[in-house]
């Protein structure tokens, strides 16, 4: 059986700002799958990121699609702000709204594609029944809010387990890793079967590195051949 092509999501909040534009060209040219950009609001998560006018600048500046992760509460407020870029995916966490079902058909009627967002705390089973509405799943192994953190273990069998239920469904959903995804991560978390990997400090902005080499050292490590 052919292997899957693992897809590769640079997180954007851990980019170099000042060098925007070149990071974006560079993304292009080597052919990144999607941009992935965090949303925070100082209440779901501790912390402030990035917005819809950061958004709106990198849908300009670049024809790879957004994968737009909410760590924000009021969510159906403001998916109508994320879910009208072309080609965009858009996560939520689903212990913020009461109707998940509901945020996902708005995400949908926007435009995007649909995505849940998995704490590191929480199991499948608060999940299983929004699967067959969504897209993509993003598993957290960090606790959600910061860059820079250490794996939480456990996380990782939960993938496989999704992966089983995804497969054993017939259902087309990936399954995004985001936190820590470092060299010494990354096996593990294709093993238990991963299917986009978002890359942050641990790997291709590991600060005082080459951006360029680290994407490319991540594409050979996660296509080489078998
Ligand atoms: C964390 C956020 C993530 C981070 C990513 C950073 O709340 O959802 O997307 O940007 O985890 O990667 P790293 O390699 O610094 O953990
Ligand atoms: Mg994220």
């Amino acid at each position: 059986m052919a292997r899957k092509r693992i897809k590769i999501a640079p997180s954007m909040m851990c980019a170099d700002f000042l060098n925007m534009k070149g990071q974006l060209e560079l993304f292009e040219r080597t052919g990144v799958d999607y941009l992935h950009v965090d949303i925070m609001d100082g209440h779901y998560v501790p912390n402030f990121t990035l917005g819809p006018d950061f958004c709106r600048v990198l849908d300009g500046g670049s024809s790879i699609p957004l994968d737009i992760h909410l760590m924000i509460e009021d969510v159906d407020r403001y998916i109508p702000d994320f879910a009208g870029f072309e080609g965009a995916v858009v996560s939520f966490h689903p212990e913020v709204s009461y109707h998940p079902i509901r945020s996902l058909q708005l995400i949908k009627s926007c435009g995007a594609r649909a995505g849940i967002a998995l704490d590191p705390a929480l199991g499948l089973e608060s999940i299983r029944y929004l699967l067959p509405e969504v897209s993509l799943v993003c598993v957290m192994t960090v606790n959600p809010g910061y860059a820079g953190q250490t794996l939480i273990p456990q996380a990782l069998p939960k993938i496989k387990e999704l992966a089983g239920y995804i497969s054993g469904q017939g259902l087309q959903v990936e399954i995004e890793v985001d936190g820590n995804v470092s060299w010494q991560n990354i096996p593990d978390m294709l093993e238990a079967g991963a299917d986009v990997l978002v890359a942050g400090s641990s790997s291709i902005f590991k600060s005082g590195e080459d951006l360029e080499e680290n994407i490319q050292r991540l594409k050979n490590l996660v296509n080489k051949k078998s």
